[in-house]
Formats: structure tokens, C-alpha cells, sequence
């Protein structure tokens, strides 16, 4: 691994600088789920211990979040955590079962359930803050990440009842009961506001709002039923100054929309090349993400085509966070992902613009 140099400061880190669309000495890499079943000592760790068991624990949070930065050398740390935790911790019933994800006891249907729904308690996020701060101190001058769920992906776990294809039941409730799913929404963004806080408070240098799911709608219905619920949860960040990326999968035709709920920076899955993203995206934000994470699983020929590919690609971009397109699959050799990270810092140091 090589750590970023002593005297850089993690709100000067290339990581934020790329976010800002400033000039770096050479382009970030971290992996969405780089923390997580890929890695041998993840496993060993979480081995007897539930999931939201162990994002609750701020001795599990620390190390877990610190394996990869260790193992890749990635130019960033994520918060180990995960999207519903403020649902969990303000007492909504949701277990993560492995293997197929978060799954909720009594699923959110009327509109009476929406009213129902408890509210998120900061007081009850210290453990969030006291694993942030030792992070923080642990990290140096590596940037963490602090994390949410955006709105809209949040209600369609509430809704379904868990993990879920076409959504069937989150859309079909926004278009019969809007005003129901618009307090719906409006909740869920207090509560991730809150959950986003409380780690930018504690030290966090950037932030990521993960509406994965948006992309299964239509651009008008998100940005007349979503967006503005996404725009409440970066303005819940007041002026506090770190910048924020926005993320989606399958959000080819909402790239022109994502930025506007407030992001510095849009995450791009595989569908769209960081070509054509910057340009539907439109000037001022930086792009992150498009290597497929399926590639990593080929030989090492096609990896190393696809990273160059990429790189060459986001340079269209004011700025450049290297990233997959969604998450790390499971089965993917650690070896590749810090093999990946070795070659972005070789094909992009000494290159002098962003
Ligand atoms: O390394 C990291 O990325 C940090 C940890 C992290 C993050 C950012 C986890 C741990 N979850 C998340 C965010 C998250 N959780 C998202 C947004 C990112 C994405 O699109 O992947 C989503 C949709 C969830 C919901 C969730 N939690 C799923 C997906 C289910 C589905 O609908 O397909 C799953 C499988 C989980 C469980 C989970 N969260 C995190 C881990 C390591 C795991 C697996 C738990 C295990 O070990 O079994």
C-alpha cells in the first residue's frame, strides 16, 4: 500500500480535490463494497456476528472499514455501515438476511403505515460518531466517506419488504397515494440527513447518497417525486464543506437530473462511458465509477484493457474519482481489486490536469 503522503490533509486529499474538480497528483480509486465479503479477513471477522450487529459496534465498524484502505492502498475509506441503519436505529423491525439483503418485518403499504413510522433520535447515532472519530484518527490523510440511502431507494425497502427487481409496489404507491409518499420521502431524508450529519460532524471528508434503485424510473416521475426529497438530504448538510457524490444504477436517462439534487460529483454505472456521461451530465460536476464489476472477474488482459479504457474516458470529466459501476461482487479476487489500484496511480501520476 502506499499511504498518501504525511502532510496532505484528507480535506486536500486527491480524492476531494477530483470531487472539486481540482487538479491531483494522481486520479483517486476506491471500490463501492470494497469493505465486505470479498476479502478473507472481512469473513473471518463478521464470522458469529449479525450484520446490523456489527454496524452497531464501533471496535467491528473501525477495523472493517480499515481492511481495504490496508489491503488496496484505495485512496479512500467507506464508512462500514449500511443504508437502512437510521431505519433500524430509530426502531423500524429489519433484519439483513445474508444473501439476499435487508428484509423488513412489517412492510410500509398505507398510508396510515407512512404515519406510523418512528422518527430517528440523534442521540441514538453517538456509536456512529465514536467509530467516525477513531477512524478519523486512524486514517490520517486518507479521506473516509460518510454514507446514506437516498429517499427513493430507502422506500422501496420499506415498501416491497426487502430486495426487489421491477419495484412494482414503491411505484405503484407513489402513483396512487402521492401525498402519503411524499411525507414518506420527506422522512426518510430527514432521517439520512441525520445519519449524514453525524458523520461529517465526527470527521467525515466527503459524503455519498446511494439512491441505487432510481434508475427504474422514469426521468419525469424522478424528478418530480424524488429529486426534490434527494435535494432535502445534501441541504440538511447546511454549509458544511465536503463534497458530495451522488449515485444510481441504470440512471443512463437521468444523468442530466442526477447532479441538480446537489452532488459535486455523479456516479456512472457500466451502462454509460464517462464520455458520453460528462457530457449528458452537463459542466460542473466530476464523474466517478463505469468499470463494470463483472470485468474484474475476467482474465487479466481484459481488466487492465477496461481500467485503461476508463481512465482514458474520465479525463472528459472536470474531475475523475476512479470507481466500478456498482458495487464489488462477492466471488471477486482481492488480489485484482489491488492489482486495479496499482495500475490507475501508474497510468495517472505526474499527469497534470484533473
Ligand atoms: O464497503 C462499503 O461499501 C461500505 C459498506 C456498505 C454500503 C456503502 C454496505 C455494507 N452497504 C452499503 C450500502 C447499501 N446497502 C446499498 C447502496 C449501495 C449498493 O447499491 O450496493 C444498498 C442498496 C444496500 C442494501 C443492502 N444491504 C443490500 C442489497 C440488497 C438488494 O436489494 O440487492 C445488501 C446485500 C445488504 C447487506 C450488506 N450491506 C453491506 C454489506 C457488507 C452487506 C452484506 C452483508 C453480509 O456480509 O452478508
Amino acid at each position: 500500500m502506499s499511504p498518501a503522503p504525511a502532510s496532505v490533509s484528507p480535506a486536500d486529499s486527491d480524492l476531494v480535490r477530483a470531487a472539486r474538480g481540482l487538479p491531483v497528483s494522481r486520479t483517486p480509486v476506491w471500490f463501492m463494497r470494497q469493505a465486505g465479503r470479498s476479502l478473507p479477513e472481512y469473513r473471518e471477522l463478521r464470522a458469529g456476528t449479525k450484520m446490523l450487529e456489527a454496524c452497531q459496534d464501533p471496535d467491528l465498524i473501525t477495523e472493517i472499514t480499515l481492511q481495504p484502505v490496508r489491503r488496496h492502498g484505495v485512496d479512500a475509506a467507506i464508512f462500514f455501515s449500511d443504508i437502512v441503519l437510521p431505519l433500524v436505529v430509530a426502531g423500524i423491525d429489519i433484519e439483513i438476511k445474508p444473501g439476499i439483503g435487508p428484509v423488513i418485518a412489517s412492510p410500509v403499504r398505507t398510508v396510515a403505515d407512512v404515519d406510523a413510522l418512528p422518527e430517528l433520535d440523534p442521540d441514538a447515532l453517538e456509536f456512529i460518531r465514536t467509530a467516525v472519530g477513531r477512524l478519523v484518527a486512524e486514517l490520517g490523510a486518507t479521506p473516509l466517506i460518510g454514507f446514506a440511502g437516498a429517499p427513493f431507494t430507502l422506500a422501496t425497502y420499506l415498501i416491497e419488504g426487502g430486495p426487489s427487481k421491477e419495484h412494482a409496489r414503491t411505484k405503484a404507491f407513489m402513483h396512487a397515494e402521492p401525498e402519503a409518499w411524499s411525507r414518506l420521502l420527506e422522512r426518510l431524508a430527514v432521517s439520512s440527513s441525520m445519519f449524514l450529519r453525524a458523520q461529517v460532524d465526527a470527521g467525515a471528508s466527503a459524503v455519498q447518497l446511494f439512491d441505487s434503485w432510481a434508475g427504474v424510473l422514469s426521468a419525469v416521475d424522478y424528478a418530480e417525486r424524488v429529486l426534490p426529497h434527494s435535494r432535502a438530504v445534501f441541504d440538511g448538510l447546511g454549509d458544511r464543506d465536503v463534497p458530495r457524490i451522488h449515485f444510481g444504477v441504470g440512471t443512463g436517462e437521468l444523468l442530466p437530473l442526477i447532479g441538480q439534487a446537489g452532488a459535486d460529483v455523479v456516479g456512472v454505472d457500466w451502462r454509460v462511458p464517462l464520455d458520453e456521461a460528462a457530457r449528458r451530465v452537463g459542466p460542473g460536476y466530476s464523474l466517478q465509477g463505469n468499470l463494470d464489476p463483472a470485468v474484474l472477474l475476467a482474465d487479466r488482459e481484459t481488466v487492465d484493457r477496461e481500467v485503461r479504457r476508463v481512465v482514458e474516458q474520465g479525463r472528459a470529466a472536470r474531475g475523475h474519482v476512479f470507481n466500478l459501476g456498482h458495487g464489488v461482487l462477492p466471488d471477486t479476487d482481492p488480489g485484482v481489486l489491488t492489482h486495479v489500484v496499482e495500475l490507475v496511480h501508474e497510468l495517472t501520476t505526474g499527469r497534470a490536469d484533473p
